[in-house]
Order: structure tokens, then sequence, then C-alpha cells
């Protein structure tokens, strides 16, 4: 596990077309694997967008932990309405969304058919010293899993971008799900939940849900998978032993550099850094060169049943 540079490929796709198909699927490979891709000159956005969105304050609300940009919607979220233009910063968010989003279809091309766009987000906030509460905390080394976007096994593939004129953003990263999974996923809770929920909560559950859709109010559907990797994220966080003494490595992604990684099962940490961009996708099992690999059949190879 680490981080690869990858050379051959530019803002004008790969370098060697001929080559593209079995590029690609190495990269995939390699991100399946546990690995960070790193594009070392890969600014995405103009110098003039740049530029705007180091001026954009975000929100000072508690709740608030970054901008959020919906592609499908259009809304943007968590900044400061107060000296913002807020139809330039939704311009600039779309067109960081829209050209992650070609780059990925061809830098992954075999992600492409399967390829689910989710949120965009900018990051303004300095990370060192940032004062986020308990499993807030972004320096604390943690899996990815949204509370609210299930992603019912399908991988969470994310790109950043840093925009900061001179500084790196600075992560550390651990060992790998597979190592994480299989030390610690039971007593993290796997089985337990799962045992649980079936019979009568879950059919109380269901029957609640219908009714609240009924008004209008729609409730967030976890599979055992979900809740699961929820607990996970908050038992990585929580464990003191744990942050103190897994293995660690440090990555520093310079300016301008683009990196991109699966984060639901790269354990990973940011340390320092501000102002960067970022694009979430879901990637389903089906896309997937090594599925077997992945957190979903990982997690139900030690629970012995499926988890969705
Ligand atoms: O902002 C970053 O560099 C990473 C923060 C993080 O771990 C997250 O948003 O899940
Ligand atoms: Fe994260």
């Amino acid at each position: 596990m680490g981080a690869v540079e990858i050379a051959g490929f530019t803002e004008c796709g790969w370098r060697d077309p001929g080559a593209a198909a079995e590029h690609a699927r190495w990269c995939c490979d390699r991100l399946e694997r546990g690995d960070i891709l790193v594009l070392p000159h890969f600014p995405v956005i103009s110098e003039e967008d740049r530029r705007f969105l180091t001026q954009v304050r975000q929100s000072g609300s508690a709740f608030v932990k970054n901008i959020s940009y919906e592609p499908s919607s259009g809304r943007v979220r968590g900044f400061s309405r107060s000296g913002t233009d807020a139809r330039a910063l939704e311009r600039v968010l779309r067109s960081y969304a829209e050209a992650v989003r070609a780059a990925a279809m061809e830098l992954l091309a075999p992600y492409a058919p399967g390829l689910q766009t989710d949120l965009t987000s900018f990051r303004p906030i300095e990370e060192r010293g940032r004062q986020l509460h308990g499993r807030s905390r972004n320096d604390l080394i943690h899996i990815d899993s949204f509370p609210t976007r299930p992603a019912r096994g399908r991988r969470i593939l994310r790109f950043f971008t840093n925009i900061h004129p001179d500084e790196p953003r600075v992560w550390i990263t651990s060992q790998t799900f597979a190592e994480l999974a299989a030390r610690m996923a039971r007593e993290a809770g796997l089985g337990a939940d799962t045992a649980r929920r079936r019979g009568l909560t879950r059919q109380l559950g269901d029957a609640a849900s219908a009714a609240l859709r009924g008004v209008g109010i729609k409730l967030v559907q976890r599979s055992c998978y979900d809740r699961f990797t929820l607990r996970f994220h908050d038992y990585l966080k929580d464990n003191q032993a744990f942050q103190r003494d897994c293995s660690k490595q440090r990555h520093e992604f310079p300016p301008a550099s683009t990196w991109i990684a699966f984060t639901d099962a790269v354990p990973h940490a940011v340390l320092s850094g501000r102002y960067a961009l970022e694009q979430t996708f879901f990637v389903p099992l089906e896309s997937l060169i090594a599925p077997e690999m992945s957190p979903l059949r990982i997690l139900e190879a030690i629970a012995g049943g499926a988890l969705v």
C-alpha cells in the first residue's frame, strides 16, 4: 500500500492512447489494492477560479464541516453568504465536478459505465489544529462511511485536489482494510447488529419508515454493511491504542496535485493543509476488477453471511 505517481495522464487524457485501456485497468487494480494514485500536476480548475475559491469563506456554524455541492440539484451548502457570489461559487464547483468526472471516465475507464457521481466539496479551513469534536475529527485515522448516503456495498471513490498556492496537504495512512478487518471487525461489532436487527425490530422499522414516507419524510435505510462501516469508522477514531500504535505512512500532496483513493478501505487522516477540492463517486461492485477485495466481500467473509 502506498502512493503511486501516474505520469502518463494529463488533462488531455492518456499520453499514449494505444495503451490507454491497459493503463486504466492497471490504475483500477492499484486503487482496489489500497494504493493512492497521485497526479502530480493536475490542477483541474483555472488559476482564476482557484483565486476566487481562496476568497470564499465557510459558514461559521459548528454543524458545517466543508462547503458542499450537490451536482444533481446544483445546491451549494455551508458557505458564508456575506461577500460571496453564490452563482460564481456554484459555477466553479460544477466545473470542478464535471472536469473530475470526465477525467475519471478515462483514467479509470473500467468504472465508466457504472460510475455514480456523489457530492463535491471545498475545504477552505486549515486542518492543522482544527477544533472538531471527537468523531468528526479529520486528524484521526479512519475509513469513510456516510451517515446520510448509505453505500450498500458500493465503493467510495474520492478525488482530491490541492488548490493551496504553495503548501502541501499532508495525510497519514495505515495498513490495508483486510488487515484491519481481520484484527478488529469482530471487536468493533461485526455480526452482533446483523443478528439483532433481523425479525421483529426490522419489521417494525420497515412499517415506521413506510408510514413516514407516506407523510413525505424519508428515513435513511441503512444496510447491515452501512451500519457496520459507520461503527467501524467510530471504533477506529475512538481507539487510542490503534491511533497511537498502528503503522503510519506520511504523504505530502503538493499544490496543484490531484490524488485518488477508495477511502472506504484506505485508513487515512489529514494532518495539515487548507484549500482542497474533493469529488466523491460510488462504484458498484459489478464494475470492480477484484470485487473479492472490496470491504463488503471482506466483511461478509468474516461475518459468514450477506451484509446487503
Ligand atoms: O480533507 C481531507 O484531506 C480528508 C478528510 C477526510 O478524511 C474526510 O473528509 O473523510
Ligand atoms: Fe475520511
